[in-house]
């Protein structure tokens, strides 16, 4: 009977005009009349959320009638973006909107410029995340994300007199998109101790008792998957006191503030998203955090399996964990624990269903981005997880030993306990050991950690627990929101907007190569979305670019290893070689328009010098008068999702230059590729698949391979190391103070001249400005340029996030999507 009391949402424009109306009226509590952008955002915004959250209602209904196995992604990170134009687009009524918002008096472009940004990751680790949830709604799988609700998301950055300043990016004044469950908490516990006791069989029981209490609060977040109903969860947990608001007793006495530090000290752990991209910092709050995400997530998985009442034993044939990166492997060990200590399973029985429930994605080699725990701190915060772990590692240590007797610097090199001074917990090794299956996000990489930081792991368990998933993108935001006018020219060619979601359909319009009246139009809205840059750069850092002048981008976190360093000297030697020229022979010269963007973790220091150098250039460059428009150098400031969706459409070529077997994927190679733009990258990460898919004569490859790159760091240590003489050159441009105080700048220099140059920076220069080089003479044909385009965008179906799921799904989750009766 309650069926036809279903509320159904708005289907057109009438209706949807009458439900801003009345959530203006009502829930905004505001008159119609004083109704200003902001207003209308939230309305607008509250009249989708109604409909997903019906749609979400019924997706967990026949998600649970259906009874089959579902998977939990569990990220510390999803960097969203605004969510407002994703599910207009996804749920197919942005017209609507359009049209409702018309009458009322505004353009749909001003509503979602309103929303802030949800930025609640640091790069490539959170947006993966975020486009893998867009993916798994699309392909109608059962998942839910879960991770932290932080009050503060990634700083926002400003550019003080060419230095990063960072600003706190408060978000929640009114988010429209989260729904708080306050009936759905879980109590997690920190510190205390433990003791043992017996049952009346004789088996030792593990109590974890006293320390303090922190509860957590759900908040949920609809995923409308595109072009179907499926709307998919995801959990954000907040902290708060659980003694409740205040401690009375303290209160009562007049201790205020103590009574209010209590209950602050538990939001604190919910506070803030720690910046570091890559950096691993070993701080306390951070394992807190961690804790408590995992506790208040498995919670509910285990109170949600218990529900069905089968055996312990099905748990992994209901249930699929995947692991984004180690930040959530104490899941790991909570399992045990709870199946253990609380259920009480013997221990082999829990590990079998441990290790068959958790996949382990692992997203780096760089050392310094491993996590490890000191012993100390983890006896402190968690002992009994402490316990565990320990257990765990010496029943891993004795299966090594059985299968390779006598190897003691083995079992070293192994031990999940890392026996320096203090003792570290390494958290890569729990991860596999706990895990039936690791992956890497690129092939390159993935054949990386089996050979180097994961190879005795490798010869313990076998090479089949390894595997590659190479990384995707979703072509919902980053094509069809991010690039409409493109996205609608494929529509044109492939005959319908099947593309979306079979992104290999991209093919057919490899067939209208020749079409003069397409590569026209192809060629306008490259035009068009550069112009909407330049605008952008313009209101922005009030630097004028000429858009038909060659614009090449590189946006990501500022690090060594992904080298912008590489970058802006390329630029200093191109900007001399200009000064260097006769006006005569500048005429011949392709203009250029290099644009940065990307933040630096507050405390990375070398990376804060790189962003100072690169406005020191532009100030100094974009007002030589020799120069003119053959030269602009712009650092964009605060580059975030919302953007990138600016920025990745257009550009003409992209930067994609790390040191060779450094950057374990990337994933916004994939974007400026998709967007019709080409590349210039070194042989690492997705770049090698990007150039087997689209040909090698479309993407610029330059610089030394991953193989090579330990022998030349040796030879720079051990041998005679001699700076390439053009990159010296520009050196000696800084030590002369052409871009203000040299001091400024030493470091940069000397960790290449004098420590080293870890990075490679002087190895690859030179084949870097020859590459470029290669660039500007293409680009000066623009026929032969548009067709690489063409060809380029007509072969990444490779790199959906689609494909990436179903492989995932397929090969280390083992589910199956569960669709509506009526969709196809
Ligand atoms: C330990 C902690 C400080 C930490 C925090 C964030 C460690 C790492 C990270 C973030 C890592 C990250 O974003 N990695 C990137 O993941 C992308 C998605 O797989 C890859 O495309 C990219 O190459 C990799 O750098």
């Amino acid at each position: 009977a309650w069926t036809k009391h279903q509320v159904s949402g708005f289907k057109d424009t009438d209706e949807f005009e009458k439900e801003v109306v009345r959530h203006v009226e009502t829930t905004l509590a505001r008159s119609m009349f004083n109704c200003d952008e902001s207003a209308a955002y939230s309305a607008t915004s509250l009249a989708f959320r109604d409909r997903l959250i019906l749609e979400w209602n019924r997706t967990q209904q026949r998600q649970t009638f259906a009874d089959s196995k579902r998977v939990y992604y569990l990220s510390l990170e999803f960097l969203m973006g605004r969510a407002l134009d994703n599910a207009m687009l996804n749920i197919g009524l942005k017209d609507v909107a359009k049209s409702g918002l018309a009458e009322l008096g505004f353009r749909v472009e001003d509503i979602i410029e309103q929303e802030h940004d949800a930025a609640l990751g640091n790069g490539g680790l959170g947006r993966l995340a975020a486009c893998f949830l867009d993916s798994l709604a699309s392909l109608n799988y059962p998942a839910w994300g879960y991770g932290l609700r932080y009050r503060y998301g990634i700083f926002k950055q400003e550019i003080i007199d060419g230095y990063q300043v960072e600003v706190p990016d408060y978000w929640l004044d009114f988010n429209p998109w989260e729904f708080p469950r306050f009936d759905v908490t879980v109590d997690i516990q920190f510190y205390g101790s433990v003791h043992k006791s017996q049952d009346e069989s004789g088996k030792t029981i593990s109590h974890w008792e006293g320390g303090e209490t922190v509860r957590a609060v759900a908040y949920d977040v609809p995923i409308p998957g595109y072009a179907t109903s499926t709307t998919n969860n995801l959990r954000l947990w907040s902290s708060k006191a659980a003694s409740g608001e205040f401690d009375f007793q303290k209160f009562n006495n007049g201790e205020y503030e103590s009574s209010v530090a209590d209950q602050q000290r538990a939001e604190t752990i919910s506070a803030v998203l720690y910046p570091n991209d890559n950096l691993e910092r070993g701080k306390e709050l951070r394992l807190k955090q961690q804790y408590f995400w995992v506790a208040a997530s498995l919670y509910d998985i285990v109170r949600r399996f218990k529900k069905s009442r089968r055996a312990w034993s099905e748990f992994p044939e209901q249930v699929a964990i995947q692991l984004n990166d180690t930040h959530p492997t104490l899941a790991i060990v909570e399992l045990q624990r709870i199946l253990v200590d609380l259920e009480g399973l013997d221990w082999e029985d829990a590990w079998r269903i441990v290790t068959a429930t958790f996949g382990y994605t692992n997203h780096t080699v760089l050392p310094e981005a491993l996590e490890k725990w000191s012993v100390g701190l983890f006896q402190h915060l968690l002992p009994r997880h402490l316990q565990i772990i320990y257990d765990i590692n010496l029943f891993f240590l004795q299966t090594v030993e059985r299968k390779f007797p006598n190897d003691r610097d083995l079992l070293r090199r192994v031990s999940i306990i890392e026996e320096s001074q203090p003792k570290m917990v390494r958290m890569a090794f729990l991860a596999i050991v706990g895990s039936h299956k690791v992956n890497g996000v690129a092939e390159l990489h993935s054949d990386l950690i089996k050979t180097t930081i994961f190879k005795d792991f490798v010869n313990i368990f076998g090479v089949d627990k390894f595997t590659n998933v190479t990384n995707g993108i979703t072509p919902r935001r980053w094509l069809y929101q991010a690039n409409p006018r493109l996205s609608s020219l494929i529509e044109s060619k492939v005959g319908s907007k099947d593309f979306l979601v079979d992104l290999t359909l991209l093919n057919k319009i490899e067939l209208s190569l020749n079409d003069k009246a397409f590569r026209k139009e192809w060629a306008d809205i490259k035009l068009g979305n550069k112009v909407r840059l330049a605008n952008y750069i313009k209101s922005s850092t009030g630097v004028v670019v000429n858009p038909t002048a060659l614009f090449d981008v590189q946006v990501k976190r500022i690090h060594e290893y992904k080298r912008q360093q590489l970058n802006i000297f390329g630029v200093i030697h191109r900007y001399l070689a200009l000064k260097a020229q006769t006006p005569e022979e500048r005429k011949k010269a392709q203009p250029r328009v290099s644009i940065f963007g990307g933040k630096a973790a507050p405390g990375y220091w070398m990376a804060k010098q790189i962003i100072h150098l690169v406005n020191q250039v532009g100030s100094v460059v974009n007002n030589d008068k020799d120069i003119g428009d053959l030269l602009k150098v712009v650092f964009l400031e605060d580059y975030n999702v919302s953007k990138a969706e600016i920025i990745t459409p257009a550009s003409d070529i992209s930067e994609h230059i790390s040191t060779a077997g450094t950057e374990a994927s990337g994933t916004s190679n994939m974007k400026f590729v998709l967007n019709g733009g080409l590349i210039i990258g070194t042989c690492d990460g997705a770049n090698i698949e990007i150039t087997r898919e689209i040909g090698e004569n479309n993407i610029f490859l330059f610089g030394n391979l991953a193989e090579d790159v330990e022998d030349l760091r040796h030879s720079h240590t051990y041998g005679s190391h001699t700076i390439d003489p053009d990159l010296a050159k520009v050196f000696e441009a800084i030590e002369k103070g052409t871009f203000g105080n040299p001091a400024d700048f030493a470091s940069l220099v000397t960790a290449i001249r004098d420590h080293g140059d870890y990075y490679l920076v002087s190895d690859d220069f030179h084949s870097y400005v020859e590459t470029h080089a290669l660039v500007d003479e293409a680009y000066k044909n623009q026929e032969e340029w548009v067709t690489k385009c063409i060809t380029s965008v007509a072969r990444m179906g490779f790199f959906s996030s689609d494909r990436c799921i179903n492989e995932y799904a397929e090969g280390i989750w083992n589910i199956e999507p569960i669709k509506e009766e009526n969709q196809s």
